[in-house]
């Protein structure tokens, strides 16, 4: 299953508290404080995955925890650090925060890692807090506390191009066309139900992202169909390829359908509408399937 969004709670680990002892020895019958600091608690960091494309993990998965960091000891021992606990994102996941909406992070581009909780510091233990005239400190200084977090993740799919259109007008046959991509193709509206990603391999070794997202239709920027669920995955491309039924099969008029779009997409966001956009012709064959005139002689 596909899923572009998730809710998950995330902690840090607190860190451990600092330790009260004293040296204990034959024939040292007051040893000094002894007391060892406390382990610092694991933080919790984000990580673009390359392999991933979906938040589907995280349906099944909703707290991540970091550990907590261990007590300082006796003898000066050092609690152990709690371990760091890594979430696996896609590239193109925003994170922001549940209650208020605000963007945290945006987990692409440059921004491969990063932390979103640091864990708390561990306190010192009772031998930092010998001075010459208190010289056994019954004090060790506690760990700091969690953190935590409800987030709300927002996949954002990465694509260079972008595909738009009426359902059925042929996105995902020509995303397949010139791609490695294998979309689900029909005769019917809404056979695309979530974003298709193709790469495009270019002859110098270069290549592009082209993402096929639902049909859209008059409405779809408040929300009617499928449009609006993905309208959020063509705001990063830089171009839209538009493509239009040129052979009205389904006896829409193609130059209504390009203002229908394109006023959809304004609605939206103005500036996806300013974005290049290239208005492909398709089904260009069936124009004059049927007839007996040449295409050629009308030119
Ligand atoms: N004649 C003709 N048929 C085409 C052409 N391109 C696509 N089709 C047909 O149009 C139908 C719809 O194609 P899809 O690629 O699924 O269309 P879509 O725009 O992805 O549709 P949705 O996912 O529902 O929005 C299929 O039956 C295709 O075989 C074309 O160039 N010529
Ligand atoms: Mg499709």
């Amino acid at each position: 299953m596909f899923a572009d969004r998730a809710k998950i709670y995330i902690r840090s680990g607190k860190g451990g508290d600092g330790h009260v002892s004293f040296r204990r020895e034959k024939y040292v019958p007051n040893g000094g404080p002894d007391g060892g600091d406390g382990g610092n608690g694991g933080s919790v960091i984000f990580e673009i995955d390359e392999g991933l494309n979906t938040l589907t993990d995280f349906r099944h998965i909703r707290k991540y925890c970091a550990q907590d960091g261990e007590q300082g000891g006796k003898r000066n021992c050092r609690g152990k650090n709690g371990e760091d606990i890594i979430i696996k994102v896609p590239e193109g996941t925003v994170i922001k925060e549940l209650e208020s909406g605000k963007i945290i992070a945006d987990m692409s581009g440059e921004n491969r890692r990063q932390t979103i909780l640091s864990g708390g510091k561990g306190g010192n233990g009772n031998q930092h807090y010998a001075t010459s005239t208190m010289q056994a400190p019954k004090y060790a200084q506690p760990g700091q506390p969690s953190k935590e977090l409800n987030l709300f993740l927002e996949l954002k799919v990465i694509a260079d191009v972008g595909l738009v259109g009426f359902p059925n007008v042929g996105k995902s046959t020509f995303l397949s066309r010139v791609t490695n991509a294998r979309p689900k193709i029909a005769n019917y509206h809404f056979t695309t139900l979530n974003p298709n990603l193709g790469v495009v391999d270019l002859d110098d070794g270069g290549g592009f992202v082209i993402a096929d997202i639902p049909g859209l239709i008059e409405g779809a920027s408040e929300g009617v169909g499928l449009g609006h669920e993905f309208l959020r995955h063509i705001e990063r491309t830089k171009v839209l390829i538009h493509l239009v039924d040129a052979a009205s099969t389904e006896g829409r008029d193609p130059i209504a359908d390009i203002y229908a779009i394109n006023k959809e997409l304004e609605a939206y966001n103005a500036e996806i509408a300013h974005r290049p956009q290239v208005i492909a012709a398709n089904k260009i064959d069936a124009i004059y399937a049927g007839s007996e005139e040449n295409p050629v002689d009308r030119i």
